[in-house]
């Protein structure tokens, strides 16, 4: 490929979508390829694009394929995220090398959340953000979501950060990271499994006209290029019993410790214990989390593609 201006392929329909201002939510591939069990992940991923039709907007999931950075994937391209294990798992500072080497790879909520932002996306919807992990004092271990999120002007929904992360240490960060976050009919922090982290947030909204407001005001104050996080608990029907949570999750982080479970394999590990000794059902919370996060993206997002420019 020679070098463009933008190094981004878009699908036709979401260049379409966005030259006529329509309505954009943006997805990432990483839940997909190391987040979610196969084969239950191509269909979460097929329903999560029918999500965002339904609600009236155009799906734009991100990965990068054969060393391209693609916008909106299409029926083959889905597939092969889901099913290739050879697919890697990309943050934003893995994006170059991979172009560079005609890699593959599912992209992360930072990689993701800055190659829609480079494609004139605003609205992006995910499951649960990474974060600070728990004993950070000593591994340092902490997302490259959020310093990435400080950087970029994107709105992501999203049910919170990952309940097995050091939540009330992710606060603080997102705090000194300048980083607005909105509760969305809710005065409490959501805990990603669960509908509250316990921890409060400061700026609660109860709809999408609402939350444009706020991007608006962003965009007017100018300067720094911040994400705004919306956060969107998980309906307490839904949600995942919290005694159980509670210790599966001292498990998992006891496993991930004797496995040597590290840098990127660390998040993965531990989802995927939780799916397995919760007989699934962490796996059922975060699907409804995630689904509640992409019917808000499709709402805010056509809310923001009908505000007067
Ligand atoms: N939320 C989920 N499942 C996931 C992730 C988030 O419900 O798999 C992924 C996202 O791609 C997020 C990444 O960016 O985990 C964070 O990984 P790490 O902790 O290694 O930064
Ligand atoms: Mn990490």
């Amino acid at each position: 490929m020679t070098d463009s201006p933008l190094p981004l392929l878009l699908a036709a329909e979401v260049r379409e979508a966005l030259a006529h201002r329509r309505p954009v939510v943006a997805l990432e591939s990483t839940i997909i390829s190391h987040g979610l069990p196969r084969p239950r992940n191509l269909a979460v991923a097929q329903e999560l694009e029918a999500l965002v039709r339904a609600g009236g907007a155009v799906p734009a999931t991100v990965a990068v394929l054969d060393g391209v950075a693609h916008v909106g994937l299409g029926k083959a391209e889905l597939e092969r995220i889901a099913d290739d294990p050879a697919v890697r798992k990309l943050s934003f500072r893995d994006l170059a090398p991979a172009l560079a080497t005609g890699a593959s790879g599912a992209t992360t909520v930072s990689a993701t959340a800055f190659l829609a932002a480079r494609a004139g996306i605003r609205v992006f919807a995910t499951g649960g953000l990474g974060g600070v992990h728990r004993g950070w004092a000593t591994t340092l271990d902490e997302s490259a979501d959020l310093p990435l999120l400080a950087r970029t002007r994107i709105t992501v929904v999203c049910a919170g950060v990952k309940s097995i992360l050091d939540v009330p240490a992710t606060l603080e960060r997102l705090e000194t990271l300048g980083i607005t976050v909105l509760g969305y009919r809710t005065d409490s922090f959501p805990g990603f499994y669960l509908t509250s982290s316990g921890h409060p947030v400061d700026w609660t909204v109860t709809d999408p006209a609402e939350v444009v407001a706020v991007m608006r005001q962003q965009d007017r104050l100018g300067g720094l290029s911040s994400a705004l996080l919306v956060t969107n608990p998980v309906p307490p029907e839904q949600q995942l019993d919290q005694a159980l949570h509670d210790r599966v999750l001292a498990e998992a982080l006891a496993a991930a410790e004797a496995a040597g479970a590290t840098g990127q394999a660390a998040t993965p590990f531990l989802l995927g214990y939780l799916t397995e000794h919760t007989a699934g059902a962490s796996l059922e919370a975060n699907l409804a989390a995630v689904r509640g996060n992409v019917r808000l993206g499709a709402e805010i997002a056509t809310a923001w593609a009908e505000h007067p420019a």
